[in-house]
């Protein structure tokens, strides 16, 4: 066989692998979220994220295969048998292949750069006049969350109205953590002295968890908390219950072990303060 058509066989069985793998991508991606495979799609961000690494996803498929045939098939149809006894022929390069890989390499990662910052520019300018104010303060081993459109309501675990956009105002009492939502995609640290901001709009009703996605001691394995996103009367009606001092310290099995003592405020302050020390 000569080279122009081991040339052709190559790019043949780069297409087809290409092809399926496209229709493949195509169908399973948006079944993922119902198989759990990745998290619920929960808010408006998580939707654009979303279609953002699916775009991304589908243009890397021709580029990964175009990798993995050419060496693959090189490497299993020029092999030699036993230890060669001389060098193979000197190559040069080849102008046209190289200068149409340039050109191919710069508009894709052109694009995916341009791309990639108008989406990321738009999820994080995302504000409204009636956005939900929320501040979250990260402490060993829970979160905090208060509402200062309405009095300052606290509470250690997270209610939110659907379809009305939220910016969480996040910080830290002792340590680093970072305030993480999977079905909001959204993931912000949370750092001791500096107020870090993260927008998304709830869309979906549902019952989902935050978790803290920065290693932050002994029990940062149990800080995960449940997150309702609710009607707006539900949410009316949560806000009321905090105000009229309903709050509960904890609801989560998640805290148990740093929280189920009588005196688990002091407990875990002891905690706290031999782990710091
Ligand atoms: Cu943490």
């Amino acid at each position: 066989m000569n080279e122009p058509q081991h040339l052709r066989r190559a790019a043949l069985i780069w297409l087809v692998l290409t092809v399926v793998s496209l229709v493949a991508a195509w169908i399973i991606g948006p079944q993922l979220a119902s198989w759990g495979s990745i998290p619920p799609v929960a808010s408006n961000r998580a939707e654009d994220v979303d279609k953002l690494l699916g775009i991304f996803t589908l243009l890397s498929i021709p580029v990964f295969w175009l990798v993995v045939v050419f060496a693959g098939y090189a490497a299993f149809t020029f092999k030699s048998d036993g230890r060669p006894d001389r060098d193979g022929p000197g190559i040069r390069g080849h102008m046209p292949t190289q200068v149409t890989w340039v050109i191919v390499s710069v508009i894709l990662v052109s694009f995916l750069f341009g791309y990639g910052l108008y989406a990321y520019n738009s999820l994080q300018s995302a504000s409204a006049a009636n956005t939900l104010v929320v501040h979250v303060n990260g402490e060993q081993w829970l979160w905090n969350y208060s509402f200062p459109q309405y009095g300052n309501a606290s509470s250690t675990t997270l209610e939110l109205p659907v379809n009305r956009p939220v910016r969480f105002d996040i910080t830290s009492t002792d340590v680093q953590h970072s305030f993480w939502v999977p079905a909001m995609d959204v993931k912000q640290d949370a750092v001791p002295g500096v107020t870090t901001h993260i927008s998304a709009t709830p869309t979906q009703i549902g019952s989902y968890e935050v978790r803290c996605a920065e290693l932050c001691g002994v029990y940062h394995s149990y800080m995960e908390t449940p997150l309702l996103i609710v009607s707006e009367s539900d949410f009316e009606s949560y806000i009321a219950t905090l105000q009229s001092g309903g709050s509960a310290r904890i609801a989560s099995p998640a805290n148990a072990l740093a929280w189920m003592v009588p005196d688990a405020d002091s407990r875990a302050s002891s905690i706290r303060e031999g782990w710091v020390a």
